[in-house]
């Protein structure tokens, strides 16, 4: 094994990031001088060095390194905020032969997942941790760490952490040496070439610890967040040396793997053909009751994408349909989705109706009806919706692009303009929900249908605003104004 980090991209990445969306396929995302980027090369040197690609899991919360399965060629899964140990867990005690990696942030560790970690850590799970500790939120844009030093200002702490107000910078390596059960805890840095091969061997240590079923490794690194810190590079390394080591020593805090037996647990009970049954189940009866849709289209599972600002009341639009679809006697499901923070982007919410069990609730692909209320929707979302699907669009503030597929229906309605008209601009996105019961009406229903939808949507309106009755009214009217207002229309030749 080479003692040197070699040039160019190891071979534990992928040789093109296809994964990443964008015209970018050969960078990462991470801005300069981030400890990601140095980390991430390291991991993946180690990964194929030691020739377990094809046996390492990567879990990755929430965070910068969010997008970490864009780069590794291994098997990778996106956990919910702080939630990777105990995701972590699972996939180690279903198949004890993998390798399984917990990547962490500061924040998403010592915050918001702090009892997870300590757990996975007490339990001895087999697993090897890699904590990015930068002392703040970098996704985010910068507010105060669990691990943001005194005196150290962020966002959050614009006169420096105090820590009479907000405690102490948590010693996560100090704290998880405490329990028994781990085998290998040590603190590193990614700034000298020095503490960089440091690192490099740290990994390598704790990688073969889980590939020896040893348990639990973590390896702490101090890193930059230049950007949030607002430092160049050679100042945010002296930062970390000079600072950060002061309060988070660097060094070993346990390392006994080689007096332990590895682990061997109970059998797992876990049987991958026993969960594909489960979750996709050959045949299934229908649910849907005497007030059953009868008309064709809904025989298939149909998947709608609401989307527009936050505010502009999308996820409530979905709700809506939700509790229509409820009421009909589908399987529904709602997924709402607010996007990353720091990197802006639009609210948006998936609704799909099905008269047997939803598979995924996400509406990624294959939609069959779009509504879009600003244009980053538009831009973003029409890629999804399938040959014959449906647009609706709010034409006061989308502009179609000039190429768009005649294969589509599209509806324009003027929603903003309509709410104003009607005194209260929150309403647009039940004037939206009007021209979904028009387009239904006037492509999709079969004559059955048609009679009850004025009823279904007054019921799911009701629903929806039981506590409000001068909403309700407002909403009834919104309704109608939308199903009687369509001013764009075309319809697949
Ligand atoms: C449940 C939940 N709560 C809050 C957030 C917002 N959030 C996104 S990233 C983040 C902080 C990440 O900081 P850290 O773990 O230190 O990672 P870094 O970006 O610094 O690498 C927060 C609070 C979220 N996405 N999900
Ligand atoms: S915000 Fe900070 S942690 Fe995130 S990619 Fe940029 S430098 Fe790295
Ligand atoms: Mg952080």
């Amino acid at each position: 094994m080479s003692e040197r980090i070699k040039l160019g991209r190891p071979a534990g990445f992928f040789e093109v990031f296809e994964r990443r969306p964008g015209a970018i396929k050969k960078n990462m995302h991470y801005c300069p001088g981030c400890g990601h980027g140095v980390l991430h090369k390291l991991i993946a040197e180690a990964i194929s060095d030691l020739g377990i690609t094809q046996d390492v899991v990567l879990a990755a919360p929430v965070g910068c390194a969010v997008f970490a399965y864009y780069y590794f060629k291994v098997r990778s899964v996106q956990c919910a905020h702080g939630r990777a140990p105990a995701v972590s867990t699972g996939l180690a005690r279903s198949n004890p032969n993998d390798i399984v990696i917990s990547y962490q942030g500061d924040g998403d560790l010592a915050s918001i997942g702090f009892n997870h970690i300590l757990q996975a850590a007490n339990r001895g799970e087999n697993m090897t941790v890699f904590f990015v500790n930068n002392a703040i939120y970098g996704m985010t844009g910068g507010q105060m760490a669990p691990t943001t030093l005194p005196g150290q200002k962020t966002q959050t702490s614009p006169w420096g952490r105090d820590p009479k107000e907000t405690g102490y910078p948590i010693r996560v390596c100090e704290m998880i040496s405490q329990f028994d059960a781990p085998v290998y805890v040590e603190r590193c840095a990614l700034t000298s070439f020095k503490n960089i091969m440091t690192a490099r061997k740290a990994i390598r240590k704790a990688l073969q610890n889980s590939k020896d079923k040893k348990g639990f490794s973590l390896v702490e690194f101090l890193s930059g967040c230049p950007i949030n810190l607002k430092m160049n590079a050679h100042d945010m390394s002296e930062f970390i040396e000079t600072k950060m080591t002061q309060y988070f020593p660097l060094g070993v805090y346990r390392d006994n793997a080689a007096e332990k037996e590895a682990i061997v647990r109970s059998t797992p009970i876990f049987d991958a053909e026993k969960l594909k049954e489960l979750m996709f189940p050959e045949e299934q009866e229908s649910s849907i009751g005497d007030r059953a849709c009868t008309s064709p289209v809904f025989d298939k599972e149909c998947r709608v994408k609401i989307s527009g600002f936050g505010g502009q009341g999308v996820l409530s639009l979905g709700y809506i349909l939700a509790i229509l679809g409820k009421q009909r006697g589908f399987q529904v499901s709602w997924l709402p989705s607010y996007g990353p923070e720091m990197r802006g982007g639009t609210a948006n919410c998936s609704v799909v109706f099905s008269k047997t069990h939803i598979g995924s609730p996400e509406a990624a692909e294959n939609c069959d009806m779009l509504i879009c209320l600003n244009q980053p929707s538009v831009d973003k979302f029409l890629p999804i919706l399938k040959k014959g699907g449906v647009l609706i669009y709010d034409s006061d503030t989308v502009k179609l692009p000039a190429d768009i597929s005649k294969d589509i229906f599209v509806y324009g309605l003027a929603a903003s303009d309509l709410a104003n008209q009607l005194g209260d601009l929150r309403s647009a996105n039940i004037v939206m929900l009007g021209a979904i019961g028009r387009v239904m009406e006037d492509n999709f229903l079969d004559e059955e249908d048609k009679k009850y939808l004025d009823t279904a949507m007054d019921e799911a309106v009701r629903e929806m605003f039981s506590k409000k009755a001068k909403a309700f009214d407002l909403n009834l009217k919104a309704y109608r104004t939308g199903k009687n207002n369509i001013a764009y229309k075309q319809v697949p030749a």
